[in-house]
């Protein structure tokens, strides 16, 4: 890199100043796979367990102000709820983020929710989501994140055309409800928990649903919702082409919709998605991307995995913003493969630890989150203080 190291240390300061992280609530909660759940001690069972937790997250890495919260496992009681959800903002520091609507759990949900074949459980899918507009409207919150579990899992057993109709019909009626400043983040996802065919399946038709609501309507990219070897920076520039993408579920994925943790399969592609946001955020496109994480932390300690999930990011941000765009925009031109290519790999292959060190360091921030979090007690704490209420309960979070 021929950038002074004052200039790389700029550049540094500049990209992680601009860079926050959204934590989800259901990271810090016990969660499982279909075959069962192991337990932690320090896992959180309550929303002031998760907003604790969120805080000390934010204590440590300084850049995760907001939590996503999931109205049935966060409030339950719904719109009712959001007094005591104020009350931890103010108590522990931290603002509710996207409020994620769930459309999944409920019996009435089996053959779907906004593309039920039955027109009042449709009704009850919307009633829902207007709840979780009002929720976010009362907690100043910009964005609602709609993922749908729609779908069906045998051929020829629904009509997958009149399910499209029903769900723009709703997304339209969804969408004349935002107040004005509030998005609706459609995300997609191929498969699971339906296994023939998923009702948004993919970018493309949350593309179009995202135009069919409405102007305050975007994509939601969740990493690990892809099939293998997809190529989702690609996908990441369409969608900043379009001007319709709303924002991130970061995790990592192997095989299918793993939740694991972000980066730890596979950096590279991270790397190369944020090299597409940093370049079209140069060209001006890409305004109020939210920057969301939604992770499982099933083996792993939650909190440790949080902040690890953030320290990644981080990283990953800062090599990607080390890209020399323009000199890596001469040899595009001129078709200088090797050189191109060597210039995009060198960012990635930049140890940029020590210089997301200086910054922390700079901002008065723990040189090292994770020894700070091993350091400071508060995962042994809150594991004698909720320890003895864990139980092994059966359901996914
Ligand atoms: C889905 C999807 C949603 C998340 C649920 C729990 O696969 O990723 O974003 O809310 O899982
Ligand atoms: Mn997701
Ligand atoms: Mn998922």
């Amino acid at each position: 890199m021929a950038q002074s190291e004052s200039a790389v240390f700029d550049l540094a300061v500049q990209a992680l100043d601009a860079f926050r992280i959204e934590i989800p609530s259901w990271g810090f909660a016990n969660t499982g796979t279909r075959f069962g759940k192991f337990v932690q001690t320090a896992a959180a069972s309550t929303i002031e367990e998760k907003f604790s937790d969120a805080t000390e997250v934010n204590r440590i890495t300084g850049v995760t102000p907001t939590m996503a919260l999931h109205v049935l496992w966060d409030l339950p009681n719904g719109v009712k709820d959001v007094a005591e959800v104020k009350e931890l903002e103010r108590r522990y520091g931290i603002r509710a983020g996207a409020i994620n609507p769930n459309l999944f759990q409920d019996q009435e949900y089996k053959f779907g929710s906004l593309c039920n074949p039955s027109a009042p459980v449709r009704q009850q899918a919307v009633d829902h989501v207007l709840d979780s507009i009002e929720i976010a409207s009362q907690l100043g919150c910009r964005d609602i994140s709609l993922w749908l579990a729609d779908g069906s899992n045998y051929p020829g057993t629904q009509s997958i055309r009149k399910r499209i109709g029903w769900l723009e019909e709703a997304l339209c009626a969804l969408h004349h409800h935002l107040a004005a400043g509030q998005r609706l983040l459609i995300e997609y996802k191929p498969f699971e928990p339906a296994f023939y065919h998923t009702d948004v399946a993919d970018w493309g038709m949350a593309l179009q649903l995202a135009r069919v609501a409405g102007p305050q309507a975007r994509v939601l990219v969740d990493t690990g919702h892809h099939y293998t070897s997809q190529n989702i920076e690609q996908i990441v520039a369409w969608l900043l082409h379009t001007g319709l993408l709303g924002g991130f579920h970061f995790n990592d994925r192997r095989y299918a919709d793993d939740d694991l943790t972000l980066g730890s399969i596979d950096p590279y592609q991270v790397f190369r998605i944020f090299h597409e946001l940093h370049s079209g955020l140069e060209d001006g496109l890409g305004d109020g991307i939210a920057f969301m994480v939604d992770q499982s932390h099933n083996l792993k300690g939650k909190i440790e995995a949080t902040v690890q999930t953030v320290v990644t990011a981080q990283e990953l941000w800062l090599k990607a913003a080390l890209v020399d765009r323009k000199q890596l925009a001469v040899y595009q031109q001129s078709c200088d493969l090797v050189a191109a290519e060597e210039l995009f790999r060198g960012a990635f292959w930049t140890d940029v630890r020590p210089l997301a060190a200086a910054w922390r360091q700079a901002r008065g921030l723990p040189a090292d989150p994770l020894a700070a979090l091993k350091a400071d007690g508060y995962m042994e704490r809150i594991g004698r203080e909720r320890g003895s209420r864990q139980s092994a309960v059966g359901s996914y979070a």
